[in-house]
């Protein structure tokens, strides 16, 4: 069966469980990182020399990297679904994930952190200020591409949309003001209306 390695509450572990539920693949996930540890143990680090989170094994595969994960596993168990089956279309969803490492989360990880793992008298106020104004410039770009379609990729859900709804989700439910973006929320109403983004990526952060 596959192993998942990582906590729950880690964002990109995240993504790895809600592909996996999407597709009612079955797994076996074993806490790792956080306060968990295990990370720095030399059987880990074996796993995964970066000592992050998430890993996974699936038989002789041993592969590190969220979106390198959904990628495989989407397009092993849901190509045509998860992953589209159209190259332009696959293309414009690697697309938008790559946008979220590159961008989107650059721009929300010193949010998260600020407001989340770090103590009210430690927080670095403008920092989190600077870090949410340029959250809120690049969801403005994303609630742009959601004027077009329907979802991140086209028309259907992909594993685009997988990839950045735990990032949004953050962005949402952070203690933050947050500017209106209209076509953004209308997407994000929709994953919230999925079962397994609510039972795995919609809990309370930390
Ligand atoms: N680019 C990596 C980043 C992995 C990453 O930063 N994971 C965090 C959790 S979200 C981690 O392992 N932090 C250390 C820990 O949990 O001990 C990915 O997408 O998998």
């Amino acid at each position: 069966m596959l192993v998942v390695w990582g906590r729950a509450n880690s964002v990109n572990v995240q993504k790895v469980l809600w592909c996996c539920a999407e597709m009612g693949l079955a797994y076996e996930r074993k806490d790792a990182g956080g306060p968990f540890g295990i990370v720095n143990t030399p059987e880990y680090r074996r796993m995964n020399p970066n000592g992050l989170v998430p890993t996974i094994v699936d038989d002789d595969l041993v592969l590190w990297e969220s979106h390198a994960i959904v990628r495989y596993l989407a397009a092993r168990h849901s190509r045509g679904g998860l992953c589209p089956a159209d190259q332009k279309a696959r293309a414009v969803a690697d697309q938008w994930m790559d946008w979220h490492v590159s961008t989107l989360w650059p721009a929300l990880r010193p949010l998260f952190l600020g407001l989340i793992r770090t103590p009210p008298e430690q927080r670095d106020l403008a920092g989190i200020e600077s870090a949410r104004k340029k959250c809120a410039e690049a969801l403005e770009m994303l609630d742009h591409r959601l004027t077009a379609t329907e979802y991140v990729a086209g028309d259907t859900f992909t594993m685009a949309d997988i990839a950045l709804g735990c990032g949004v989700w953050r962005w949402m439910a952070l203690p933050i003001e947050r500017p209106s973006l209209p076509s953004a929320q209308r997407w994000f109403d929709m994953l919230a209306r999925r079962p397994a983004f609510k039972e795995i990526v919609m809990q309370p952060l930390s």
